[in-house]
């Protein structure tokens, strides 16, 4: 990698030399596959989860306590640590369960064949339908809740690989491409902002999966837990709808529990490194005084 862009012409063909830098640089590599053999791990709960407490790890473990929360049984669950930045999702289990190498993974083995889930929009849904659950079944309803999961996961990439990326992470601050995200990211916390001066919830009056996975990354954002804390230099205060829907959000018994979950970085007592049953979670809060 040259380190002024002004001097960079592409070669004809891109390869591969494994110095680009950057707090991923170890794990980042363009083929697909497993690198080691290690089997995934399976506790004694329906339910086998194989991620990290990101927003695309959280998301999904706001939705299992939700369920739990509302009394489903059948969505208990056991949370195994994957650690990306040791390249445990490059293992030939993980690779089975999921081709694409990236957290979140679900194994459901509650019925005769285990089903595998990955892509954390796929996950809630399959969660949502198999609980009849956080996703309405009436055609514009439903229709409405997609299009806003669907808007979270492809705009996430904008916020996370493009803006969190340059922002926080890239060995240089470049300002071109600070400034092209940065731009992407406030117009996408606008369509928020404007959705949610209409509504409670970003598809009315009740809360769903869009909700879950958009708070996991956009009211975490506006909480200021991740990329370095911009919430000064992308002035997320003013995003005033947005701020009221987050802390809504944020005020769920089961959002505070699921957020804790596979989370092995900020405030030590809230990590929960693996949750195999509810008092792992239960642990992890500070008895109020
Ligand atoms: N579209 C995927 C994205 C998942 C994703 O990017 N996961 C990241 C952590 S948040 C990951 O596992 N990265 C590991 C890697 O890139 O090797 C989803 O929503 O499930």
């Amino acid at each position: 990698m040259t380190e002024s862009n002004d001097d960079y012409t592409p070669p004809k063909v891109w390869k591969w030399d494994n110095q680009e830098g950057g707090r991923f640089s170890n794990i980042n590599r363009p083929i697909a596959g497993s690198t080691h053999d290690k089997e995934l791990p399976v506790g004694e709960h329906p339910l086998q989860l194989y991620s990290l407490g990101t927003p695309n790890g959280q998301k999904v473990t706001i939705l299992l306590e939700e369920l739990l929360a509302n009394g489903e049984k059948g969505a208990e669950y056991d949370a195994y640590l994957v650690n990306i930045l040791e390249g445990e999702q490059f293992g030939s289990g993980f690779v089975e369960a999921n081709p694409n190498s990236k957290i979140p993974v679900l194994v459901d083995r509650s019925g005769p064949k285990p089903v595998r889930i990955f892509e954390s929009g796929a996950i809630l849904v399959y969660l949502a339908e198999k609980f009849g659950q956080f996703l309405p079944s009436e055609p514009a309803a439903r229709a409405e809740c997609l299009s806003w999961l669907f808007w979270q996961m492809g705009s996430a990439p904008y916020l996370g690989g493009g803006f969190g990326h340059f922002y926080a992470y890239a060995p240089t601050k470049m300002e071109y491409c600070i400034d092209r995200f940065t731009m992407e990211v406030k117009r996408q916390l606008d369509v928020l902002n404007r959705n949610l001066s209409e509504r409670k919830y970003l598809c009315g009056d009740d809360y769903n999966i869009a909700d879950m996975a958009t708070y996991s990354w956009y009211g975490q954002l506006c909480m200021g837990r991740f990329y370095d804390d911009p919430r000064e230099f992308l002035d997320t205060d003013s995003y005033t709808e947005v701020m009221r829907w987050t802390k809504d959000i944020e005020s769920r018994p089961a959002v505070r529990r699921g957020l804790r979950v596979n989370k092995v970085f900020g405030p030590e007592e809230e990590q929960v490194a693996e949750r195999h049953d509810a008092s792992d979670i239960d642990k992890s809060f500070v008895a109020a005084p």
